[in-house]
């Protein structure tokens, strides 16, 4: 499954409490360039040019990096992507992925909150954290691209079919119960 949504809006809080409830393996992209970063490898100082700026990392690398961790032996029963796919070229190659793998996505959640909720978690997440991403001016960078690029990734599951909304404004227990529900009577691509 996939689970998209702008910056603070609970991707990554989420994703861990789904990865523990259904027992699948939850991958971050943001994380693993964030231990990248750390690591001081070539990736991560490429990443940390973009992450730094609020931009997305370039498909060309994002894309090979989710590829090499899909081929891992844990995605076998399944698996959720935090984070990925953010742009329309993200989707194309996801779809070549997975089509290869014969592989299809069960669901796609899209988690909503407004901008100014957003910013405010971010700020907050700065303080204790001291992400070097979470300043006012590269966060509404980020909510920028985020309405820019991402929402057209939205539009398209929408199309297909495959996307469920859940509104990520609350407490994160509550937003945990709804996310649950969600994926329970998630529209599954396919018909299953
Ligand atoms: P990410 O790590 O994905 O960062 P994010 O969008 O801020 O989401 P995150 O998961 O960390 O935050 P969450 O909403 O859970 O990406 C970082 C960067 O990596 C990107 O800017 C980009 O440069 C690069 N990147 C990643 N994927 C890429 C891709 N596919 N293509 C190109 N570049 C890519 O939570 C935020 C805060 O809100 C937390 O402090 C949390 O405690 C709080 N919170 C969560 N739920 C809450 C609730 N219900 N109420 C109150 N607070 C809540």
């Amino acid at each position: 499954m996939l689970i998209i949504g702008p910056p603070g809006s609970g991707k990554g809080t989420q994703a861990e409490r789904i990865s523990e409830r259904l027992g699948v393996v939850a991958i971050s992209t943001g994380d693993i360039f964030r231990a990248q970063v750390k690591g001081g490898t070539p990736l991560g100082l490429e990443a940390r040019k973009y992450m730094d700026a609020g931009d997305f990392v370039p498909d060309s690398v994002t894309n090979e990096m989710v590829r090499s961790r899909l081929s891992e032996d844990d995605v076998e029963n399944g698996f959720l992507l935090d984070g990925y796919p953010r742009t329309a070229g993200q989707v194309d190659y996801l779809d070549e992925v997975l089509a290869q793998g014969g592989q299809q996505l069960d669901v796609v959640l899209q988690l909503t909150a407004d901008d100014d909720e957003l910013v405010t978690r971010l700020l907050g997440r700065a303080k204790d954290t001291g992400r070097s991403d979470d300043n006012e001016a590269v966060i509404r960078h980020r909510l920028d691209l985020y309405h820019e690029q991402t929402e057209a990734v939205v539009a398209k599951y929408a199309e297909r079919g495959t996307l469920t909304r859940v509104d990520g404004i609350g407490g994160i227990d509550e937003v945990t119960d709804r996310v649950l529900v969600a994926i329970d009577t998630a529209p599954v691509a396919g018909g299953r």
